[in-house]
């Protein structure tokens, strides 16, 4: 899973970066285009269930599911049509599955804002609108190859109505991913990698006085409606003042602030909902591994994630909710108590299943 950081410059994106990858890798200081080359970092997912399978299955090791960050340099308006700097990251971030937008809404005089004051909608319009603008060319440009191509071959002008459709929704300012889209539709968009049609995630960038902000709460302040776009609070700077503690300092620090925890480790989790993502667990005495799949993906292609030939060759699997093997200290105690299934190719994995596949060649 590979998520790029976006927005405007000077919002605390490398701050945030550094805070999900609990590192000082990135440059984050108080001037705009701090950040030119992008920085990546594969972060792992903290899930407390995978040390409680391991001490279950005395498992020697964890495999966590893991999701790759890119924070790059801030994008301004008219980015779309620079030839530098701008157009070129717009035209990386198509390599994303999904955006996280940092939207900044704490207020510090003593951090520039490039619009000279902080108007979260009006920000997020600016960026929205540069991601709709690199879409519109790319979709012009491929309108008319398509159409050369496609003279009288039905499928290729049928891809051309969709293309034209989502054309005129970007013209008109709509987010393509705003729009419902047949699977033919969704199938002829494939290979634009629009980016105003992958998942966002607005993380606000809040004041430490503003972290028990509700969904609803921020959802109001900037004007995101569609509940399919997944809005959470996070304190970059907070967090970023937490990355060297231990977790009893953490818990300490933030006692202190009457906060039980943060939306950090949340918002790797929130990334993967917005994606429709989830994952299953392997666990035996060698390791105990979580391995990331589509929800609603059937026990065959949740196998087919470890290795491809086992999509072929699957016939069955056991499964168990993974709550029983920490109960039942292990597989052998969860088999006597009836808590293990016996289930076949038709079968949709549930997010904490734990597997294990039976093949055949
Ligand atoms: N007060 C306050 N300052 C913050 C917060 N988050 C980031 N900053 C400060 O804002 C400045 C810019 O942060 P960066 O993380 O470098 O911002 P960026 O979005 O990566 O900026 P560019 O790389 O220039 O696009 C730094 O001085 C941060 O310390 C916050 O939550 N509150
Ligand atoms: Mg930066």
């Amino acid at each position: 899973m590979k998520i790029w950081i976006v927005w405007l410059p000077n919002v605390g994106k490398s701050t945030l970066f550094n805070a999900l990858t609990r590192n000082y890798s990135a440059d984050a200081q108080n001037f705009p285009f701090c950040t030119i080359e992008p920085n990546v970092w594969l972060v792992n997912v903290q899930d407390d269930r995978l040390e409680m399978l391991r001490i279950a299955v005395s498992g020697a090791k964890i495999i966590p599911a893991s999701c790759e960050f890119t924070d790059i340099a801030g994008i301004v308006q008219w980015a779309s049509e620079w030839e530098g700097m701008g157009n070129k990251f717009l035209a990386n971030i198509r390599e994303s599955d999904a955006i996280l937008q940092v939207v900044r809404i704490f207020e510090d005089n003593d951090i520039i804002h490039v619009h000279g004051k902080v108007d979260p909608r009006n920000d997020i319009e600016v960026i929205n609108a540069e991601l709709m603008l690199a879409d519109i060319e790319t979709l012009q440009k491929k309108i008319v190859s398509e159409a050369k191509k496609a003279r009288s071959d039905k499928e290729l002008l049928a891809k051309v109505e969709t293309l034209q459709k989502v054309l005129e929704w970007l013209e008109s300012w709509i987010l393509a991913s705003s729009q419902s889209l047949t699977p033919d539709e969704r199938f002829h968009l494939y290979d634009s990698h629009l980016l105003s049609n992958k998942p966002f995630v607005y993380a606000c960038n809040v004041s430490e006085d503003m972290m028990d902000a509700s969904e609803d709460e921020l959802r109001k302040l900037i004007w995101i409606e569609n509940s399919q776009i997944r809005v959470v609070p996070i304190c970059a700077k907070l967090e970023a003042d937490m990355i060297d503690m231990w977790l009893q300092e953490r818990k300490e620090f933030l006692d202190d602030m009457w906060l039980i925890s943060t939306w950090l480790d949340n918002l790797i989790k929130t990334s993967y909902d917005a994606l429709g993502l989830q994952y299953y667990f392997t666990a035996w005495e060698q390791e105990v591994r979580a391995w990331t799949i589509h929800k609603w993906d059937s026990a065959p292609k949740a196998a087919g994630v470890i290795h491809t030939d086992f999509e072929k060759w699957f016939i069955k699997a056991d499964v168990v909710n993974w709550k029983d093997i920490v109960d039942c200290w292990g597989w052998s105690k969860a088999r006597e108590q009836g808590k293990v299934r016996l289930e076949w190719k038709e079968y949709i994995v549930q997010d904490g299943d734990v597997i294990l596949f039976k093949f055949s060649k």
